[in-house]
């Protein structure tokens, strides 16, 4: 049994604590923290985990084997660096950090520790339909891929949400995909801006970004955050013979009153419902196992952090904007 904490136990804090607690095997959560304690005590007691006060104070607790942050994005550095300094595997949602830097810092503490620790909240690698996609890609089925177009969908987004975030907390998922449908990494960003959707009060919405990967793949994603009819996630590959591209939502289609309707969801939690799921069983098994995580890792949150640092100057420049990484540790793939 992995014995797990959380740290931050709002929105999607509360719905890992869910799957941990009434879905998946193998697991159980021994220990939350929040900096808002009402909330944690409530959620802890609902799922008879013990309160911490701190994130710190929870990732030294002996019951925690292993650490799921889920809080503030500004505040994962600390604790994914506290729990690398602890020697415990450590689940952080997106984005690794707020910036490039503190990833970079976070694989290099991890590199010095000597074995994987960290796994990322990438959860489009585990969706049944990105998964596919990949494999027809894999196979050849519709040759080399030339371009891919995408959408990234919100109904509405939080009071705090601001304008960069677009990229940094909503396309940075597309970011991830591509580095890993693909398998290479993405080498410049442009976004172009169209006029403002009235739904979205100050930010610049919706949002057109432009990818390019190394390999010279063309990739586009719309990403429009109030859209108000619900939560709509696309991408159709275009090869050189054919195209794949992420089927229809629902298996069952309703037509009534001459009309047919596909039922959309809501966000992201109904959305990724399944992959969540997938996702966090792969990491607790992995765990279990073997002691290191076998998805998204560190450096994959650095370059998704590196490549939507490059798309936010683009968006402030106007101009298309180079990616340039840093030196991959040998721990995350490089030769010697
Ligand atoms: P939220 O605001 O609902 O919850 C965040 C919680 O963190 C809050 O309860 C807040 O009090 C707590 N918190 C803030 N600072 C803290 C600290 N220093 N220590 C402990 N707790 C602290 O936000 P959310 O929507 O649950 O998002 C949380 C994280 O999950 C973000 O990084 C977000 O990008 C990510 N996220 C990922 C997905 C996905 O699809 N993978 C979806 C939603 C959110
Ligand atoms: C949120 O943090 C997520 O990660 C969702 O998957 C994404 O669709 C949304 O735009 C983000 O704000």
């Amino acid at each position: 049994m992995l014995h797990v904490g959380v740290i931050g136990t709002g929105m999607i804090g509360q719905d890992h604590i869910r799957r941990m607690t009434q879905v998946l095997a193998g697991v159980e959560v021994t220990a939350v923290t929040d900096v808002d304690a009402a909330v944690s005590r409530r959620v802890g007691d609902l799922a008879g985990a013990t309160v911490h006060a701190t994130g710190e104070e929870l990732i030294a607790d002996p019951s925690v084997d292993a650490v799921v942050v889920c809080s503030w994005g500004p505040t994962h550095e600390q604790y994914v660096l506290a729990a690398i300094a602890a020697g415990k595997p450590v689940f952080c949602e997106k984005p690794l950090a707020t910036t490039a830097e503190a990833c970079l810092r976070i694989v290099e503490a991890e590199a010095a520790h000597g074995s994987r620790l960290v796994q990322v909240g990438y959860m489009r690698r585990y969706d049944s339909a990105y998964r596919e996609l990949k494999k027809i890609l894999d196979a050849g089925d519709i040759g080399l891929p030339l371009m891919m177009h995408c959408a990234h969908r919100n109904a509405s987004v939080p009071s705090h949400y601001e304008k960069e975030m677009a990229i940094t907390d909503t396309a940075v998922h597309e970011i991830d995909m591509v580095r890993w449908m693909f398998g290479t990494e993405i080498k410049a960003a442009r976004v172009l801006v169209p006029r403002k959707n009235r739904n979205g009060g100050d930010l610049q919405d919706p949002l057109f970004l432009i990818l390019e990967t190394a390999n010279e793949v063309l990739v586009d994603v719309e990403i429009s955050v109030n859209i108000r009819y619900g939560y709509d996630i696309r991408g159709e590959i275009v090869g050189e013979h054919g195209t794949a591209s992420l089927g229809s939502l629902s298996p069952v289609t309703v037509r009534t009153s001459l009309r047919a309707a596909d039922p959309v969801p809501a966000d992201w939690r109904e959305r990724f419902l399944a992959a969540y799921d997938v996702e966090f069983q792969e990491w607790i098994d992995a765990i279990s196992r073997t002691g290191t995580p076998a998805g998204p890792s560190s450096w994959d949150g650095y370059a998704a952090a590196v490549v939507s640092d490059a798309a936010v100057a683009a968006l402030q420049s106007g101009s298309r904007v180079e990616v340039s990484l840093a030196e991959q540790p040998k721990l995350h793939g490089a030769s010697a």
